[in-house]
C-alpha cells in the first residue's frame, strides 16, 4: 500500500483499563430505602431546595438502586473493563458509626459488585463521594478531629465486606470540592461557608483520614486481598498566561491552592503542605489579626504518617485556565484560599464552552496536567478517574461536540503516555445522566441519556457511547469512525 495514505495508528496498551464513572447520590435514588440514613445531600436537597437550580433532589435520581442490572448491561454494551462507583456511607452506616450496620445496604453493593464480576467488569470503588452521614455532620463533620477515626472505621468495614472482590479503592473523591466548596464555600453540602479556615481544617482532617484508611488497608487487607488504594484529586491544568517569571510563579501558586495542598502531603518527597502556601497563609493570618496561621500545620509525626500513602494517583480532569500575576484579578473582601494566593485566571474565548460554566475545551489539557504531575511526583501510577463533557438536557442524542471532546482528551492521554506518564486507565464521566449537584438535572454528562420523566428512568445510548465503545474495543481513536445506526448491542 501507499505509505502516505496509511493512517498513523496509536494504540492504548492492551492492559489499559477503560471504564466509566458515577457516584452514589447522583445515580442511586433510594434515599431512605431499606434503612439508609440521611446524608448531607439529602439534607441540602430537602431543606435548601432554593439552592438547587431546578429545585430537584436526588431522592430517585436515575434509580440505580432498582436499576443496577440495567446499568451493568450498559457496561457490557460498551465493553468496559471497569466501572467506578461510590458507596453511600449512610446506606451502610445510617448514623455514620459502626455501632449500627445496615445489612440491606451492604447487600445492595454486594449485588452490584457480583453482577459486574459475572461479566468481568472490575469494580473501582470510591469510599467517599460527598455524601457524609448527616449524623456525623451534626458533630462537625470534617472539622471534627475525630473525623479520621470515624472514616477509618467505615473504610475498614468496606474492606472487610467487599475487599475479597474489589481490588481498586479510592478513599476520597476530590478534596477540593469537599473542603473548598463545602466548608470554605456555600456551593456544595454542607454549605458551611467558613472561607477563612474551613478549607484548610477540612483539608488537614481529610488527608489524615485518607492516610489512616490507606495504612489500615496496607496492614490488614492488602496482604490477603492484593488490591490497590489511592485518592482522587481534581487536577485541572493551570498554566501561565505569559512566559514571564511572575506569571509562572502565579500559576504555581494557583495550582497549589487548587490541588497541591491535597497532593503535596501525600505524594511529595518533602511531605506536608506546599511550602509557599504555608508561608503565605502564616504571614497573611498574622497581618489579619489571627493569633496563629489559618492553615493548621502538620506535626512531623503526622507528615511521616501521611507521606507515601498511595498505590496510585487518581486524577479527575476536565479543563484548563491561564494564570496571571497582575491581570484578570478579582476582589477578595474576606480571607480565603483564593485571597491567600491572589492571582488572576483567564480563558481564551476560542476555548469552546460546554453547558457548565467551569468546563471549556482547552488544547492539550490532559497532557499538560499529567506530564506536570509526572515530573512533580516522580511518576506514580495514574488513573484518570473522571473526564467528560456536559450538554443541556434538550441537546440531541447525536452529541457531536462531546465526541470531539472525548477524542481530543484521549489523544491527549496518548500524548502523555508517549511522554512517559504511567497512565493505567481512563474513566469517562459519566456512564449515564445523573443529578449534577446544585445544577440538578439541568446539566447532562452521560454516555447514556436518562429520561427522568419516565417511571423506569429509561436509558438510551447517545452517539458518544458508540464512539467510546469502538475505542474501548480497538484501543485506537479512529477520527472517521461512524456507527451504522443508533441501535446498541452487546458484543
Ligand atoms: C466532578 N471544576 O466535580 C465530580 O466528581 C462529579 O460528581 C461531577 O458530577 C462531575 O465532576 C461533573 O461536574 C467537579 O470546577 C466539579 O473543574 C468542578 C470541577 C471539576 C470537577
Amino acid at each position: 500500500g501507499c505509505l502516505a495514505q496509511q493512517k498513523q495508528e496509536r494504540h492504548f496498551p492492551s492492559d489499559f483499563i477503560f471504564g466509566a464513572a458515577t457516584s452514589a447520590y447522583q445515580v442511586e435514588g433510594g434515599w431512605n430505602a431499606d434503612g439508609k440514613g440521611e446524608s448531607i445531600w439529602d439534607r441540602l436537597a430537602h431543606t435548601k431546595i432554593q439552592d438547587v437550580l431546578d429545585q430537584s433532589t436526588g431522592d430517585i435520581a436515575a434509580d440505580t438502586y432498582n436499576n443496577y442490572k440495567r446499568d451493568v448491561e450498559m457496561m457490557r454494551e460498551l465493553g468496559l473493563d471497569a466501572y467506578r462507583f461510590s458507596l453511600a456511607w449512610s446506606r451502610i452506616l445510617p448514623d455514620g458509626t459502626i455501632n449500627n450496620i445496615n445489612e440491606a445496604g451492604v447487600t445492595f453493593y454486594n449485588n452490584l459488585i457480583d453482577e459486574m464480576l459475572k461479566y468481568n467488569i472490575k469494580p473501582l470503588v470510591t469510599l467517599y463521594h460527598w455524601d457524609l452521614p448527616q449524623k456525623l455532620q451534626d458533630l462537625g463533620g470534617f472539622m471534627n478531629p475525630l473525623f479520621p477515626e470515624w472514616y477509618e472505621d467505615y473504610a475498614r468495614l468496606a474492606f472487610e465486606r467487599f475487599g475479597d472482590r474489589v481490588k481498586l479503592w479510592i478513599t476520597f473523591n476530590e478534596p477540593r470540592e469537599i473542603c473548598y466548596e463545602g466548608y470554605g464555600g456555600y456551593t456544595k453540602a454542607p454549605q458551611v461557608n467558613r472561607t477563612d479556615i474551613g478549607t484548610y481544617h477540612c483539608g488537614k482532617n481529610l488527608i489524615l483520614a485518607h492516610a489512616k484508611a490507606y495504612r489500615t488497608y496496607v496492614t490488614h487487607f492488602k496482604p490477603t486481598q492484593n488490591g490497590e488504594c489511592g485518592i482522587t484529586i481534581s487536577v485541572n491544568w493551570f498554566g501561565p498566561l505569559t512566559d514571564s517569571k511572575e506569571d509562572e510563579y502565579a500559576a504555581e501558586l494557583r495550582r497549589q491552592a487548587e490541588w497541591g495542598i491535597y497532593a503535596e502531603p501525600i505524594f511529595s518527597e518533602e511531605g506536608g503542605w506546599p511550602k509557599e502556601i504555608s508561608e503565605i497563609v502564616a504571614k497573611k493570618s498574622i497581618e489579619q489579626g489571627y493569633k496563629t496561621s489559618r492553615l493548621p500545620e502538620f506535626t512531623n509525626e503526622e507528615k511521616k504518617f501521611v507521606q507515601g500513602t498511595y498505590d496510585f494517583f487518581g486524577v479527575n480532569h476536565y479543563s484548563s485556565y491561564l494564570v496571571s500575576a497582575n491581570e484578570h484579578k478579582v476582589d477578595h473582601p474576606v480571607p480565603s484560599i483564593l485571597a491567600d494566593v491572589d492571582v488572576g485566571v483567564y480563558r481564551p474565548p476560542a476555548w469552546m464552552p460546554s453547558a457548565s460554566t467551569w468546563l471549556v475545551m482547552a488544547p492539550n489539557s490532559v497532557y499538560n496536567a499529567l506530564t506536570h504531575l509526572m515530573r512533580k511526583y516522580n511518576n506514580p501510577p495514574f488513573y484518570i478517574t473522571e473526564n467528560g463533557w456536559s450538554e443541556h438536557p434538550e441537546a440531541p442524542l447525536i452529541d457531536n461536540v462531546r465526541i470531539i471532546y472525548y477524542r481530543a482528551a484521549l489523544n491527549s492521554a496518548l500524548d502523555a503516555i508517549e511522554a512517559g506518564v504511567n497512565l493505567k486507565g481512563y474513566m469517562a464521566w459519566s456512564l449515564l445522566d445523573n443529578y449534577e449537584w446544585t445544577e440538578g438535572y439541568t446539566i447532562r454528562f452521560g454516555l447514556y441519556q436518562v429520561d427522568f420523566e419516565s417511571e423506569q428512568r429509561t436509558r438510551t445510548a447517545r452517539k458518544s457511547a458508540f464512539i467510546y465503545k469502538q475505542i474501548v474495543k480497538t484501543r485506537v481513536i479512529d477520527p472517521d469512525y461512524e456507527p451504522d445506526n443508533m441501535t446498541m448491542w452487546i458484543d
